[in-house]
């Protein structure tokens, strides 16, 4: 097992999952442990700068207004309860490729460009247009992991969703119409369980789902500020609000899974 340092969070999966062996492991074990302690952190802990810009019931917004090269690379902060769900659910949901049609409303085309495992995939997306920009594609791996709840040591295991782009030899960024974008992308969730007094089974009743959602996204080319900061004002809001009540809808009938 790991070795941990006091304060440090484990983070490392089973040295069975056949992930390990793949060329892009070490970066992603790397920035899954970097994107996963940096999303635990309360916006008051990572930086100053961050403005609230959405707010819906339980749900927070907050973005830091950043530019590289003229370029907006805003990062983006989300925090969401939603109850009747489990961190299991929403990471299973957000990343299996057989859903993402049905919740990401900013989706063209997705193609899986490689299955690394069961926890671990390639994707090639590419994104609706928005005028007056040129069309935006990605290439990204995409991670799943359980986080043992350091907290609470017989509550249920946290869960995560890595996204992060990368090169792919066979897709060379910007051969095509498309201008390839940067994005990293973390969804972090934790499972609350508020046992009935008298007793009773659990039931979704008594469950909850703290979700943080991080983001950065790089337009890699030429996309008036104005204009994508608003796309993204009116689009992340419309995103987390969309995805979690698909969650809730797909799992209501269904035994919780932990
Ligand atoms: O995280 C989200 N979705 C994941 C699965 O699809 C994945 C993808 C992220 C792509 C985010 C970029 C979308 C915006 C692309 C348009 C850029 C246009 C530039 C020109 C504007 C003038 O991580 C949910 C993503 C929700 C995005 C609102």
């Amino acid at each position: 097992r790991e070795r941990l340092k006091t304060g440090q969070i484990p983070v490392t999966p089973p040295p069975t999952s056949p992930a390990v062996l793949h060329r892009l492991w070490a970066e992603i074990d790397k920035t899954v442990k970097q994107q996963v302690t940096m999303a635990r952190m309360g916006i008051g802990e990572c930086g100053t700068g961050w403005q609230l810009f959405a707010e819906d019931g339980e749900m927070k917004m907050y973005r830091r207004e950043e530019e590289i090269d003229g370029m907006v690379v805003d990062p983006l902060k989300a925090v969401h309860v939603v109850k009747g769900i489990t961190g299991h659910e929403v990471c299973h949901y957000f990343f299996s490729p057989k859903y993402r049609y049905d919740w990401e409303t900013t989706l063209e085309h997705m193609t899986v460009l490689e299955t690394i495992s069961d926890d671990t995939l390639l994707f090639l997306q590419t994104h609706k247009r928005i005028w007056p920009a040129s069309q935006r594609e990605a290439v990204f791996w995409s991670h799943m992991r359980k986080l043992p709840n350091d907290q609470d040591r017989d509550g249920p295991d946290m869960w995560t969703v890595v996204n992060n782009s990368t090169e792919d030899e066979s897709h060379p960024a910007n051969s095509g119409k498309c201008v390839r974008i940067y994005l990293t992308v973390c969804l972090l969730c934790q499972t609350r369980v508020h046992p009935p007094k008298d007793g009773t089974p659990i039931t979704r009743d008594n469950v909850s789902c703290k979700i943080t959602y991080c983001s950065v996204v790089n337009p890699g080319g030429w996309a008036p500020a104005s204009v994508l900061r608003a796309v993204y004002k009116r689009e992340y809001p419309k995103f987390l609000k969309r995805f979690t009540t698909y969650v809730t809808n797909q799992t209501k009938n269904k035994p919780i899974m932990f």
